[in-house]
């Protein structure tokens, strides 16, 4: 589901269920914007569909400004692989909005982690990670909910587990939204690391880089865009 006002996206969301599940789903998807004056559903049946037994581990942190928030992005982030410089372009990008055009995009950047080059084949798109979904939606945001996480950290937690899975080194990623400025930086080596705030309220320019490798770019966005997977649950 995607829907818009005036142009813009103002909400989406993606659901991996079997057939019988559809109608609820549906009706759920219809409620989710609170306004809107387009709203665009499109169901597909999905063949094999993977399921992993668990997500990326949670965790977070928060600072008491964007500069010692950041600089804790960047030093995990270095931890990881990542060289420093790749970093700064990427932090770079997402504080001016990764749009060649100018603003944001709906997609990620892929990011070559040796040279900081941008990979994906639509600069002005980025690269979307779907088709991932939880089995069980419900019993995992209660889990959450206990933490006092909301369905955002369900969705990005989602899409940083499949990134993972599908061979990204690293992500850093802030909303768009400005009056959102928790992010968060995932890997396989520390999960799914929250950080507040990695903007300032107001700020309208977010997103997401992928860190990559550039061998075997094609595989990743294969994976990425096409191939369906389940998440079981959170880690014990
Ligand atoms: N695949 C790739 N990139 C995406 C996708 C996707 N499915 N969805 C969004 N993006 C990119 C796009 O450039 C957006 O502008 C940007 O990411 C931010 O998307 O509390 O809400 O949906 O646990 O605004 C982090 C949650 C929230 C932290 C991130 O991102 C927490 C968020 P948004
Ligand atoms: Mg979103
Ligand atoms: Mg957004």
């Amino acid at each position: 589901m995607r829907a818009s006002l005036k142009g813009k996206h103002v909400s989406g969301g993606e659901r991996i269920i079997t057939e019988e599940a559809i109608p609820e789903a549906l009706c759920e998807l219809l409620k989710r914007p609170r306004e809107h004056d387009f709203l665009k559903l499109t169901l597909e049946r999905i063949g094999e569909v993977e399921v992993l037994e668990y997500s990326l581990a949670v965790s977070s942190f928060e600072f008491a400004s964007v500069e010692e928030a950041r600089k804790f992005a960047l030093e995990k982030l270095v931890e990881i692989g990542v060289p420093e410089s790749t970093v700064r372009r990427g932090i770079q990008l997402l504080s001016e909005g990764p749009n060649p055009r100018g603003g944001n995009t709906r997609g990620a950047v892929l990011m070559d982690i040796e040279t900081g080059e941008r990979l994906e084949p639509d600069p002005e798109r980025g690269v979307r990670t779907v088709r991932v979904d939880w089995r069980d939606r419900f019993k995992v945001m209660e889990h959450l909910r206990r933490q006092g996480f909301t369905e955002r950290t369900l969705d990005a937690l989602a899409i940083a587990t499949k990134n993972v899975y599908c061979g990204v080194v690293a992500e850093l990623c802030w909303s768009d939204d400005p009056d959102y400025i928790t992010g968060y930086v995932a890997s396989s080596k520390y999960g799914y690391v929250r950080i507040t705030p990695l903007k300032e309220e107001g700020d309208p320019f977010g997103g997401r880089i992928y860190f990559i490798r550039r061998e075997g770019v094609g595989d990743l966005i294969r994976c990425l865009e096409g191939k369906p997977l389940l998440i079981d649950c959170l880690p014990p």
